[in-house]
């Protein structure tokens, strides 16, 4: 990360735009599984935000086939993007827990009011660029990062204004290895770089971080925003999220590219999503979780 006074946690309990519950308890498991003792142990200055600007949701049951709750998604998107630009406002580090992965189209939303030049690093087993006409499942987590590329449904896309918040060159897919056929198209057809399961088993974590953050650094960014979704590391390291696929990130390959992303100092945002302690016992997820953000942080052994 670059050098900031504060680290400014932001939790998102939040659940709703994925096929199943649980997700909204992932802040508070990665809480319990050391966060805290973790940002102490490295030196940084730390506030741990409450949930209570979360709106309430409860009663809001607009839905559709496409967009399934998406009356909470958009309440919830509005409510994080005013947090997280306030904290980006104010200088601190935003550090974003969720929570399924539709809360990246209001944490992208915040960040892109003071920066129209946002990159954006998407760690993920899927590239979550469905839209209301693509989508297999109707899932908001499934299309948060074709919101902040400005596709899909305009109360989503236009998020506190202007519309799109990311730009293709500047937009960078690792990890990815269940795509669905819109998302190809789209992959192909924005030019998005997206360096695959394949392009790291082939080249190595070490290579391809190498040229994601060269691109990033050379694409004219006021900022970088790491949005990883712990379903990119292979399940057996991360049993507890919603949608795991086969085949991932080994736990070193994971940790590398956190380390290779802090030492290229290039972070000025991050979140982590999917953890969802409903679907295991153990709370390995959450402590990787802790430990992922650690070695973003700069713990190196
Ligand atoms: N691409 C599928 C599956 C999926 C996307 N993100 C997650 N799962 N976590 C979809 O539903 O859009
Ligand atoms: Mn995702
Ligand atoms: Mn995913």
């Amino acid at each position: 990360m670059q050098q900031r006074a504060n680290i400014s946690v932001l939790p998102v309990p939040f659940d709703y735009g994925a096929g199943r519950g649980g997700a909204a308890h992932g802040p508070a498991a990665i809480v319990e599984a050391g966060l805290p003792q973790k940002l102490q142990s490295l030196g940084f200055p730390y506030v741990l935000h409450s949930s209570g600007y979360m709106p309430d949701i409860q009663f809001d049951l607009r839905t559709s086939a496409q967009m399934k709750n998406w009356g909470r998604v958009l309440k919830m998107s509005e409510a994080v993007a005013a947090a997280t630009a306030a904290i980006d406002a104010a200088g601190d580090f935003p550090l974003i827990l969720g929570g399924d992965h539709s809360i990246a189209i209001g944490t992208v939303a915040g960040l892109a009011e003071r920066r129209q030049r946002l990159g954006v690093l998407w760690i993920d087993a899927h590239s979550d660029l469905n839209t209301p006409q693509t989508t297999p499942s109707g899932n908001l987590h499934g299309m948060s990062l074709a919101a902040g590329l400005g596709r899909g449904d305009p109360r989503f896309v236009s998020l506190r204004g202007a519309a799109p918040k990311l730009q293709p060159e500047r937009t960078v897919l690792i990890g990815a290895r269940q795509l669905d056929a819109g998302e190809r198209q789209t992959i192909a057809s924005l030019g998005i770089r997206c360096f695959t399961m394949h392009d790291i088993d082939r080249r190595g974590m070490s290579e391809v971080m190498e040229e994601a953050l060269a691109i990033l650094s050379g694409a004219g960014c006021d900022g970088v925003h790491l949005s990883f979704d712990i379903d990119s590391v292979d399940p057996g390291e991360a049993p507890g999220t919603d949608t795991p696929v086969r085949g991932g990130l080994t736990y070193r390959e994971a940790h590398l590219a956190m380390e290779l992303i802090h030492d290229a100092s290039i972070l000025t945002s991050a979140e982590l999503v999917e953890v969802n302690p409903y679907l295991e016992r153990s709370g390995r997820t959450a402590q990787l979780a802790v430990e992922l953000i650690g070695s973003m942080l700069g713990e190196k052994i």
